[in-house]
């Protein structure tokens, strides 16, 4: 029973056989090797004109009982292919819908000549069923099928993906729609998954080691000697000296935003790339449910529909209280379901943009097939400021002042400090700004371990607020962390570099409310800190500036404890952050009614609060969903202990 239920009816072969020339145009003489038409599901077909809710097309219908394969898939456009990872043969995989208190069965046929999995994103499960290899489950061996069963304790929309190696890249996610066991909180009349992710022909291994070797490697933008004459003739010499230049001396300013950009990435929407324009249709005045999806790699998009108002009423599957916006940023892993309501008879844009504006993907709704509206120009690229570089507070009165001009290599090719060394930064003495008496001590700071930095003494500050800008403490986490923000401060009012000088409003963390607000909201008992650290220029990624693969001991967590989590971004990247098995109460400022995410985005330099109430005992992945980041340690295990019990160190093993 969901909001009001109408069946459209679209002449499916039509605009399908529109779309087709459409895209052999776009693609040349290529054709179709692996088209989309094969490869994408039916709910992403361009303009299939697919209503999720209409039980005639059984695309949207509610499942039970589900078969998925693994395979390798051959996957083209633009005159190029390559292998694909692949859930059914397509991309993304299919989509999987069910129903809130109902059991899922999901037998996983792996027929891959390696280990597979699937990661629930953001489903409340049990552990054996959470399907990460080496901690909950040994992964699925080539040719053998593992079904997983769980009951659905909630509902919203979510999304699935591999957590074995790089699947992720490579195809191998899809959407997942739990629908809730009563009425939806908000009206709709159709609605439509609109799956973002980023594709690229290198192998993805190929992708780690040439970012290693040279950390900006994806940063520039090769062009050919044909292009620079093309842009001559267009710019004129002068002007396309000067935007090589610009390339040249902003080299190191993306690093920063992004690792891997569109000089090797194709942004999809729904499995298509931009010029195949997947288009939702729509009847002018109805109120069209768009569940976003981020099954990114390792882009954040920027997502807005120029003359649509977008209403957001969900995040990370979790109803939040409407919030109407132009535009927002959705990290790696989130979801946001916003409700738009087009009321003239003409196509808009969904863009959605990278966050370093090297590229977008793109889609359209429309009243009919075929059509299309203006895409917008991309905007400039964001430049750092001294706040992502944690110098807000120091520098007195500079916060967010761009930096123009300064050469951020410099500070990047610094060498690494000595273990427990202050790190030296571009002429600044770090010492002796660390021995500033400006910025506030920790209030409830106790003491630190080496591994998991436990902090008790927690309940001064009310839960749910906004935690006090800190200044870093003396241990900088060794050569794990190459430059570690002097201060961190919360940013959850910020919406993000690069946005929101364009007049329009954009989403961010404060605004969001959950729906109800939660019955019981005690203040926490214990809390802990862990800092994200990095050294961009070896490609080093790690929590308290130690990898995955040396971090031996879990972090232990007691079933049904009231803990507070902060997380310090000690690095000039966003890195958003995804805890399994339980949802974080984000603390910005609203207290019982802060909302729920299974990823929270931490901004450079920032210090974000989350409250956990770690209710599913067992072994659960915390981790950077920027895959390389995971893929080379930024990653941890929380141990949540047996109801009744206290973890301890002896049940610590977790490999
Ligand atoms: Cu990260």
């Amino acid at each position: 029973m969901n909001g009001k239920k109408q069946i459209f009816s679209v002449d499916t072969e039509e605009t399908f056989s529109v779309s087709r020339r459409r895209f052999i145009q776009a693609t040349g003489a290529f054709g179709l090797v692996a088209g989309f038409e094969r490869l994408a599901p039916a709910y992403a077909r361009p303009a299939s004109g697919v209503n999720l809710w209409s039980d005639a097309s059984g695309v949207g219908a509610v499942q039970k009982d589900v078969n998925l394969a693994i395979d390798h898939t051959p996957f083209g456009f633009a005159g190029r292919r390559a292998i694909a990872t692949t859930i059914n043969g397509s991309i993304p995989g299919p989509l999987l819908r069910f129903r809130e208190g109902d059991t899922a069965r999901i037998h996983v046929t792996n027929k891959l000549k390696e280990d597979t999995s699937i990661h629930w994103h953001g489903l409340l499960l049990p552990n054996a069923m959470d399907g990460v290899p080496g901690v909950t489950f040994p992964g699925i061996r080539p040719k053998e099928i593992f079904t997983y069963e769980f009951p659905l304790r909630q509902n919203g929309t979510y999304w699935y993906h591999s957590h074995s190696g790089m699947q992720e890249q490579l195809g191998h996610y899809g959407p997942l729609i739990i629908d809730p066991i009563g009425p939806e909180p908000f009206q709709y009349d159709r609605e439509y998954v609109i799956m973002l992710s980023d594709w690229s022909f290198e192998d993805p291994h190929k992708v780690l080691d040439n970012i290693k070797k040279q950390s900006s490697y994806y940063n520039f933008q090769r062009r050919t000697l044909g292009d620079f004459f093309k842009d001559v003739d267009r710019s004129g010499l002068r002007a396309t000296i000067a935007d090589r230049m610009e390339w040249a001396r902003m080299r190191m300013t993306p690093t920063d935003i992004a690792d891997i950009t569109g000089s090797t990435y194709t942004y999809l929407l729904n499995g298509l790339p931009p010029a195949a324009n997947w288009t939702g249709l729509f009847r002018p005045g109805e109120r069209v449910r768009l569940r976003f999806i981020n099954a990114g790699a390792g882009t954040f998009f920027d997502v807005r529909i120029p003359g649509l108002e977008m209403t957001v009423v969900q995040v990370s599957g979790q109803n939040v209280q409407p919030v109407a916006t132009d535009e927002f940023r959705i990290e790696i892993a989130q979801t946001v379901d916003v409700i738009v309501q087009p009321s003239a008879d003409q196509a808009y844009t969904i863009f959605t943009e990278a966050m370093d504006r090297s590229g977008y993907a793109r889609g359209t709704l429309a009243p009919r097939a075929g059509m299309s509206a203006v895409i917008p120009r991309r905007r400039p690229r964001p430049t750092l400021t001294m706040m992502d570089m944690g110098m807000a507070m120091s520098m007195g009165g500079h916060a967010g002042m761009a930096m123009p001009g300064m050469d951020m290599t410099a500070d990047s090719k610094t060498p690494a400090a000595a273990p427990g060394a202050p790190p030296p930064m571009a002429g600044h003495d770090m010492a002796a700004m660390g021995n500033s008496s400006m910025p506030v001590p920790y209030a409830g700071f106790a003491g630190v371990l080496r591994d998991g930095t436990i902090v008790t003494a927690s309940n001064l500050r009310e839960p749910g607020t906004i935690p006090e800008p800190v200044m870093h403490g003396g241990d900088t986490h060794g050569t794990g962390s190459a430059s570690p923000a002097m201060e961190s401060r919360s940013r959850l009012h910020e919406p993000g570099a690069g946005l929101g000088e364009d007049g329009w409003r954009v989403l961010v963390y404060t605004d969001l409310k959950r729906l109800n607000p939660a019955p019981e909201f005690g203040p926490p008992t214990r809390e802990f800190e862990l800092h994200l650290t990095g050294n961009m220029e070896r490609y080093m990624w790690s929590i308290n500036g130690i990898k995955f693969s040396d971090a031996r001991d879990p972090i232990l967590l007691t079933h049904g404890e009231r803990i507070r989590l902060t997380m310090v971004n000690d690095t000039m990247m966003a890195h958003p952050m995804h805890l399994h098995g339980v949802f974080m109460e984000l603390e910005n400022g609203h207290g019982a009614e802060c909302p729920l995410l299974h990823t929270v985005n931490v901004k450079p330099a920032e210090r974000v609060s989350l409250l956990i109430t770690p209710m599913d005992s067992g072994s659960w992945a915390f981790h950077c969903h920027i895959m390389l980041h995971m893929e080379v340690g930024m990653f941890r295990v929380f141990k949540v202990s047996e109801p009744g019990s206290v973890a301890t160190k002896s049940d610590g093993a977790h490999k």
